[in-house]
C-alpha cells in the first residue's frame, strides 16, 4: 500500500505492506518489503555489516560502497555472502540516508530474517529473505534515531546485563603459539594487575572442531583454568564451536553432522587456518547434545567467560534437517548454549551475526581484528582486513550498538617494542576502547617497559565519563578526542606502519 509518513513537516511518500503505527519518535511497519521515497538526493548512506567483521560506516549515494570486494572467501567469512552487493549500496538489517542539519533518515528492522537497508539518490529501501521482522523507520537526529532504533531491538529481543571487567587475551600477542607453559608465566607476571579475566585464545585445542585440551597442554584444561583462577582472575576461554574444519575427528567421523549444499555434501562456510571449514547443523538434536557435552566440558573445567568465535558459520545459508531461516537457526543455538552455560557465564560473541545476538550474548566484537600496525599492506582497500585503522573505523562507525551489548572494538597496546604503531595510533585505539568502553590487551607484562606498565595499570583501573560531541568526536574526561581524520582517511600516519 502507499503511505505518506509525515515528519514534522518532512512527508515522506513510501510503499509498504500494511499500516505504519505512530511510536515514539517514529513508526512501526509491518514486516515486508519497504521503500522510502526520499527526498534528499545523493548523499551520505550508513551501511552496517553483517557480522562482526563486516564493514560499517557512511558513504555517499554517489561515490565507492563501503564493502569487501573481489574477493569470495572473504565475503563469505566477513559478511553476508548470499545477499551483499558490493557495488550498489546496502547492508544489513538497518541503514540511514542523511537529509538536512544532521538529522537522518533511518529503516531499521526489529528482528531476525536476514533484513537488509539499501539505499540510492531517491530510495531507501528494505526487503528480508524472510518477512517476519516489523522496520523502525524515524527521521531525527542522528544519535537520537539510532539510540531510538537500538532501544526498539533491544526490547523485542532482550539486553543481557553481564559485564567483563578489563579483559587480557592471549591472541594479538603469542597467536597461536600457546601452552601451557607460556601462559603460567604469563599469568605469574600479570598477578596484581588490574585485569578481571585472563582469556586464553585460539592455540589450545588440537584443531578447530574438536574441544579437547591440545598437544601444549599435557596437565588439561582444567590445570590451566586453575593457574589462573589461582592469581586473581577469572578464567577465559575461546572456542568455534559451531564450525569443524575437515581434518577434525569431527567432520572427518560426522559429516552427515554438518550443514550441507545442495549437491549433498559438507558445504564450505568458510576459510581461515589455510583452509576452508564446515557448520554444524544446530538444528539436529545430535548436534544439540554435542554442544551441551562441549559446554558443559568447559564450564567444568572452570572457564567462566567464553569468546565464542566465527558464529555467524551457523547462521549461513545452506540445507539443514530443519528448514527453519537460518538467522533463527543461530539464535536458537546460542540459546542453547546460554541454557548450558548458565546466566553467569559470560559470552562474548565474535564473529557474530549482529542483531540476531542481542539479548543472548553479553558482549560482542563490533570490528575486524585489530594489529600491530595500522593499515594491511596485504589487502589494500579491504575494510575488513587486520589492522589498527580498520579496528577503529567499523568499531567507532557501532557506537550505537552499546546499547544492545557491550561492545567489544578489540585489544589495545601498551608495548612499543614488537609494534609497527607510533604513540598517537595507539592511544587511537585506547581512546576508541574508553569510548566504547570495554577494555582489553593482549601485551605480556614481560614486553613492556617500565612507563609502559603504569599506562597499562592507569587505564585499566579507570571508567571514564564519555560524551560524544559529533559523529566521530568525543569528550573523554573532558579531553576533547577527534577521530574524525581516521575514519575519513586523512590522518596522517607514520609511514614504516604502511609495510607489514
Ligand atoms: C583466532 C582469531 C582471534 C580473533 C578473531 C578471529 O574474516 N576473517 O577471515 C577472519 C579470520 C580470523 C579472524 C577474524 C576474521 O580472527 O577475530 O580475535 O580470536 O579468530 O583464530
Amino acid at each position: 500500500m502507499q503511505y505518506t509518513f509525515d515528519f514534522a513537516g518532512l512527508r515522506i511518500p513510501a510503499n509498504v505492506v500494511g499500516q505504519p503505527e505512530a511510536v515514539s519518535n517514529g513508526f512501526v511497519v509491518p514486516a515486508g518489503p519497504v521503500a522510502l521515497l526520499h527526498p534528499f538526493g545523493d548523499t551520505e548512506f550508513y551501511r552496517h555489516g553483517w557480522n562482526s567483521w563486516s564493514p560499517s560506516g557512511w558513504a555517499r549515494t554517489d561515490s565507492e560502497t563501503i564493502g569487501i570486494k573481489n574477493s569470495p572467501n572473504r565475503l563469505l567469512t566477513a559478511d553476508d555472502a548470499a545477499n551483499e552487493t558490493p557495488h550498489s549500496h546496502s547492508g544489513s538489517a538497518v541503514g540511514a540516508v542523511a537529509g538536512s542539519d544532521g538529522d537522518v533518515l533511518l529503516l531499521g528492522a526489529l528482528g531476525l530474517g536476514s533484513p537488509r537497508v539499501g539505499a540510492d539518490r531517491n530510495v531507501l529501501w528494505g526487503r528480508a529473505e524472510d518477512d517476519t521482522a516489523d522496520w523502525f523507520v524515524a527521521y531525527g537526529p542522528e544519535r537520537q534515531v539510532f539510540a531510538d532504533y537500538a532501544d526498539l531491538v533491544s526490547q523485542r529481543l532482550g539486553r543481557r546485563t553481564g559485564r567483563a571487567g578489563t579483559v587480557w587475551s592471549s591472541w594479538y600477542s603469542y597467536f597461536e603459539g600457546i601452552d601451557e607453559e607460556l601462559v603460567s608465566r604469563t599469568v605469574a607476571d600479570l598477578a596484581g594487575y588490574p585485569f578481571d579475566v585472563f582469556q586464553l585464545d585460539d592455540g589450545w585445542e588440537p584443531i578447530v572442531g574438536d574441544w579437547v585440551a591440545g598437544p601444549g597442554f599435557p596437565s588439561g584444561m582444567a590445570a590451566t583454568a586453575r593457574t589462573i583462577d589461582g592469581a586473581g582472575f577469572t578464567p577465559g576461554l575461546w572456542l568455534a564451536p559451531l564450525i569443524a574444519l575437515p581434518g577434525s575427528e569431527l567432520a572427518r567421523s560426522r559429516p552427515d553432522l554438518l550443514v550441507q549444499g545442495d549437491d549433498g555434501r559438507p558445504l564450505i562456510t568458510g576459510h581461515n587456518w589455510g583452509s576452508h571449514y564446515y557448520s554444524l547443523d544446530t538444528t539436529q538434536g545430535e548436534v544439540k547434545d554435542h554442544l551441551r557435552e562441549v559446554f558443559e566440558r568447559l564450564v567444568g573445567w572452570g572457564y567462566r567467560y567464553l569468546k565464542l568465535d566465527f558464529m555467524y558459520a551457523g547462521a549461513v545459508a545452506g540445507q539443514r534437517s530443519i528448514p527453519l531461516h537460518r538467522e533463527a537457526v543461530y539464535r536458537d543455538a546460542v540459546q542453547h548454549i546460554r541454557s548450558v552455560v548458565g546466566d553467569s557465564v559470560y559470552m562474548l560473541g565474535c564473529g557474530v551475526p549482529m542483531i540476531p545476538s542481542v539479548g543472548v550474548f553479553d558482549g560482542a566484537r563490533v570490528g575486524p581484528d585489530v594489529g600491530a600496525f595500522w593499515d594491511n599492506a596485504e589487502r589494500v582497500g579491504d575494510p575488513s582486513g587486520v589492522g589498527a585503522r580498520n579496528s577503529i573505523v567499523s568499531s567507532i562507525n557501532r557506537t550505537w550498538m552499546k546499547r544492545l551489548y557491550e561492545v567489544d572494538p578489540d585489544a589495545v597496546y601498551f608495548r612499543s617494542s614488537r609494534n609497527l604503531l607510533d604513540d598517537a595510533e595507539r592511544q587511537a585505539l585506547r581512546d576508541t576502547a574508553a569510548i566504547l568502553e570495554f577494555r582489553s590487551t593482549s601485551d605480556p607484562i614481560a614486553w613492556l617497559n617500565k612507563t609502559e606498565r603504569q599506562h597499562l595499570t592507569r587505564y585499566m583501573q579507570e571508567t571514564s565519563v564519555i560524551e560524544q560531541t559529533g559523529r566521530y568526536s568525543f569528550r573523554i574526561d573532558g579531553r576533547d578526542v577527534d577521530l574524525t581524520p581516521i575514519v575519513t582517511g586523512t590522518a596522517v600516519t607514520n609511514a614504516a606502519s604502511l609495510i607489514v
